[in-house]
């Protein structure tokens, strides 16, 4: 059957070809399923939640993932609809009475060594309805340094709409970005920048987060990078951020947490991740 393969491809390029030139635009390159991804970085992984998420702590799982999963909301489920690899998708439980301030289970990976760049990509979910948090705090993912945290979060009131936002958890200043609020030194929230920022998602989709960030020279030098999309349009693109310059990244992290001090699930949630991509310049150790 492989034989086969070429001739469409070839054929699916020309349509593409065709389609681009009647925008008036020229031929434009294959999209993969990471768009943005920078195209000379390495992957560190790209893992589709094709594990059995057993109860426990520390957990390993494949690819250089672990879990702590003591009470077992974290379990591996099908779903047809996956965007990227189905059916195996990873299912995030909120029971009725979860509380805030910490995440159903933690799953999470070295970034093996310490890293000043990176690219990160993911494909995920939240349950329709969304119970959001009254703080309108309802974080997705993490990358992990001491004194500088990255935070993916959807924004905004219990009912919706909420926005797909970046939260700077960092020592540093950043009262200075655009579209932005919070503490100054301190965690700041992103609205994002480009293409209107405030970017709506629906509970029940499925949505592709990309992110892109590059520390800062220095913790004050305000030429730090983030970058992020949604479906692939583009949403922040800062290019003055201040980052702790004294610690780069160590690990990232799926440890949903809901909020917030307070406040308790009255409804049964979920969040849903189908596959993740961890990216960052050559070389990486072996
Ligand atoms: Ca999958």
């Amino acid at each position: 059957m492989r034989s086969a393969f070429p001739p469409f491809v070839a054929l699916v390029a020309l349509v593409a070809f065709a389609a681009d030139c009647d925008r008036g635009g020229g031929p434009v390159a294959p999209q993969g399923p990471w768009p943005n991804e920078p195209p000379d970085f390495a992957t560190l992984s790209d893992y589709g939640f094709d594990d059995a998420f057993a109860v426990g702590t520390a957990v390993p799982l494949s690819d250089g993932w672990f879990i702590d999963n003591p009470d077992s909301n974290v379990t591996e489920v099908d779903d047809p609809d996956a965007p990227l690899s189905p059916p195996k998708v990873g299912r995030w439980r909120y029971p009725i009475g979860f509380t805030g301030g910490h995440g159903p289970a933690a799953m999470y990976r070295s970034l093996d060594g310490p890293r000043r760049e990176m690219y990160f990509g993911y494909r995920w979910r939240a349950s329709l309805p969304w119970q959001g948090h009254p703080a309108g705090v309802n974080e997705i993912s993490f990358v992990l340094a001491q004194d500088n945290i990255l935070v993916l979060q959807m924004n905004g009131p219990p009912g919706g709409p909420f926005h797909l936002i970046v939260t700077t958890e960092f020592t540093t200043s950043n009262g200075h970005l655009a579209n932005s609020w919070g503490d100054d030194p301190g965690a700041r929230q992103l609205g994002g920048n480009v293409n209107g920022g405030n970017y709506v998602v629906t509970a029940g989709q499925w949505y592709d987060i990309e992110v892109y960030f590059k520390m800062s020279t220095t913790s004050t030098s305000r030429d730090g990078v983030v970058q992020w999309w949604v479906n692939g349009t583009q949403v922040g693109y800062y290019t003055n951020v201040n980052f702790d310059a004294a610690n780069p990244f160590t690990e990232f992290q799926f440890s949903p947490t809901w909020g917030g001090i307070g406040g308790s699930k009255t409804e049964e949630d979920y969040f849903w991740y189908d596959h993740v991509r961890l990216s960052m310049p050559e070389p990486l150790p072996r």
